[in-house]
């Protein structure tokens, strides 16, 4: 019988963990993932995985750990040998890391470089694995910089967030180039889903649409309608992220529709969506939701993950809407329209 591939994921609560684990162990891996300690559940997102009939307790694991622990980070990393490393955790909110700009850095700057400093010292000290690396990169390194925006367009990161994401990006390149290791950057553009977490805007207002549909809510508060992302759907997404790690060489990939829509337009969507006239008289405006600097417009020029990674993505802005709303509206227990 062949030998599973072993895959370890920080961040495997979120979004993108949860439909990474759910694309690896279907694709026959062993599956580990870091998990942070909180007193309350965190794990809603993967909890179905374990009922589901293809995993089990010995494809999918658990390991409490943090990225700002670098000798956990390594521990694990000796123990586990993967064979790829996917590196998903982070402080992944751009307002907040306003507010919190120190854990910020640490969390989602530094954590990236404990993780490749323990792959480094695992090869140095005789591991038997060439650990191949995956770094979350983001849409948000190119901030001011005019769209489209591919491989080769400056950054100009506009927030803590993307200034810690710019220092895992660039310790990124430098490892894979100073130390030989297979390092990856999926510069991903905004990726939602149903499993969004709930402050993220598309979720945001998914949720406050079914909420005003079931009669929950009379408001929905936003704040900045005008700025533009390519949105795209994030199961597809870690698609391109397991395709990253199996070509011949490690390079770095910008990944998105090609589309922008702007907050206003995904309103306008999602309001009509759950068959309700008449946004304006739900959306308020609030200034607490404003960034002291903003990232205006957002597109992907996906030239190179088309060519080289035969990558394209297929839900496009009305379908991606349309199944958040769906599932948002059912949550509350309304009808579709
Ligand atoms: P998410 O839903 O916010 O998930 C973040 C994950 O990181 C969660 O599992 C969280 O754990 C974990 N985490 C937070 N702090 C940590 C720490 N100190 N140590 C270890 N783990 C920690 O984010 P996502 O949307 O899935 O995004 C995944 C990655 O892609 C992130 O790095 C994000 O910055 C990046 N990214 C996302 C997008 C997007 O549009 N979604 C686009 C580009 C890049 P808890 O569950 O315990 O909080
Ligand atoms: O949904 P957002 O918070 O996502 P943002 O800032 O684009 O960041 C997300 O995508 C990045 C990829 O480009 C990731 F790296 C990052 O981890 C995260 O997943 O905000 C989108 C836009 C912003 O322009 C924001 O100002 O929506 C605007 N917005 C308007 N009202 C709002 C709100 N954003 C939030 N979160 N909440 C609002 O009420």
């Amino acid at each position: 019988m062949a030998v599973k591939k072993k895959a370890l994921i920080s961040g495997v609560t979120g979004q993108d963990g949860s439909f990474l684990v759910e694309l690896l162990l279907k694709k026959g891996y062993e599956v580990h993932g870091i998990i942070r300690r909180a007193s309350t559940f965190n794990t809603s997102r993967i909890d179905h995985i374990f009922q589901d009939l293809h995993a089990d307790k010995k494809t999918f694991h658990l390991h409490y750990g943090d990225l700002s622990d670098a000798n956990t980070i390594r521990k694990l990393i000796q123990k586990i040998e993967p064979d790829e490393i996917y590196n998903l955790g982070a402080q992944s909110h751009v307002r907040v890391s306003f507010d919190i700009p120190e854990y910020t850095a640490n969390v989602t700057g530094l954590g990236t470089l404990r993780v490749l400093e323990a792959i480094k010292d695992y090869g140095e000290s005789g591991g038997k694995k060439k650990i191949k690396f995956y770094q979350a990169s983001s849409s948000e390194l190119f901030g001011s910089t005019p769209p489209p925006q591919n491989e080769l367009s400056p950054f100009h990161p506009r927030s803590p967030y993307a200034c810690a994401k710019a220092f895992a990006y660039y310790t990124t390149v430098n490892y894979r180039e100073a130390y030989g290791i297979f390092a990856c950057n999926g510069i991903l553009f905004n990726h939602e889903s149903e499993r969004r977490g709930e402050t993220f805007v598309t979720r945001k207002i998914t949720l406050g649409v079914a909420r005003i549909a079931a009669g929950l809510d009379k408001k929905l508060y936003l704040g900045n309608l005008d700025a533009r992302r390519d949105w795209g759907y994030a199961p597809e997404y870690m698609e391109a992220a397991w395709l990253m790690l199996q070509q011949a060489k490690p390079s770095d990939y910008v990944i998105g529709t090609g589309e922008s829509h702007s907050v206003k337009d995904f309103v306008v969507t999602a309001f009509a969506a759950a068959g309700i006239d008449n946004w304006k008289k739900y959306v308020e405006f609030d200034k607490r939701y404003l960034r002291p600097t903003e990232v205006n417009d957002l597109v992907a020029d996906t030239r190179k993950a088309a060519k080289v990674l035969k990558w394209k993505a297929k839900t496009k802005f009305a379908e991606l809407v349309k199944i958040m709303v769906a599932h948002d509206l059912k949550k509350h227990g309304v009808e579709k329209p």
